[in-house]
């Protein structure tokens, strides 16, 4: 069954500080080192955020799923905040399926699980449907909670397909983040996110990535659809016409704001961790 997102007292703000694509010379505050993530992760906690999906960078800055990496970020997010720590299991379009079933050796709170091929600007994401499976079903026997990510409307309803074939996911809570503004995807619009949210599962809570141009349009939708944000440099680099993003606080400082105006202030994670069905971190 779908009918829509069920509503929540308070907004979810999940930062994505980094992602797989943009350079470091092209957006100096981009996080890629460790000590650079930690110290974002402890800003942007403050500034209102309760969720962390982290890609993670090499030496050389570039985007890796190197396992060491991941599980030493992990812990280094653990001991420094009380953030959700979700990985991208989506990498780069370039990374195999092999490294990306990988990335839930590092043992997250919660993983990224992209629902469908998408085209990519250029590029293409590939995400074949066995290999969607195999990422599910290998979270629910770790006990990582998914954030199902739905860049186009087939991955929404491959979510629900999803459900029935294999059960619930780890923590019975599903929450979706809708991607929108990717160039060959949903496009940034209150119509599409709006369509998008009509269909999720029942009970479903979700947030919105506007990326680019579509930052806040899409933002604000979410908020009138009762729905939760994600925000960070790795979708948005320009904070206003002619202004760069400073930092990833920045941008949390700015959803929170706005989710407070809309009468749905910034959950804590210790909220955020009730609402994905996660354990109460010790
Ligand atoms: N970098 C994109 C190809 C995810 O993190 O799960 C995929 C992505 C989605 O960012
Ligand atoms: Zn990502």
């Amino acid at each position: 069954m779908t009918q829509g997102a069920s509503p929540v007292a308070g907004t979810l703000i999940t930062v994505a500080p980094t992602g797989a694509e943009t350079a470091k010379s092209k957006a100096p505050g981009l996080p890629v080192t460790l000590d650079e993530l930690v110290q974002c992760a402890r800003d942007c906690q403050v500034a209102g955020a309760a969720v962390i999906h982290v890609h993670v960078r090499d030496d050389a800055t570039t985007s890796t799923l190197d396992l060491g990496r991941l599980r030493d970020t992990v812990a280094a997010l653990r001991e420094a905040t009380d953030l959700v720590v979700q990985l991208s299991t989506g990498g780069a379009v370039t990374d195999n399926e092999a490294d990306r079933l990988r990335v839930l050796d590092a043992a997250p709170d919660t993983a990224s699980l992209t629902c469908g091929t998408v085209n990519f600007g250029d590029d293409v994401f590939v995400n074949r449907r066995p290999f969607v499976e195999s990422l599910y079903t290998a979270m629910q026997e770790r006990e990582i909670a998914p954030e199902f990510e739905c860049f186009d409307a087939g991955h929404v309803a491959t979510v629900s397909w999803l459900l029935e074939r294999h059960g619930p996911p780890y923590g019975g809570h599903v929450h979706v983040d809708l991607v929108l503004g990717v160039p060959g995807g949903l496009p940034g619009t209150a119509a599409a996110l709006a369509a998008a949210v009509a269909t999720l599962p029942a009970q479903a809570s979700f947030s919105a990535t506007g990326v680019g141009r579509a930052h806040l349009p899409v933002l604000l939708a979410a908020l009138a659809h009762g729905g939760h944000l994600r925000v960070g440099m790795e979708d948005t680099l320009t904070f206003a016409a002619g202004e760069p993003v400073r930092d990833n606080p920045q941008l949390v400082a700015r959803a929170a704001t706005l989710a407070t105006l809309a009468q749905r202030p910034p959950l804590d994670p210790a909220a955020a961790r009730a609402l994905l069905g996660l354990a109460a971190q010790v």
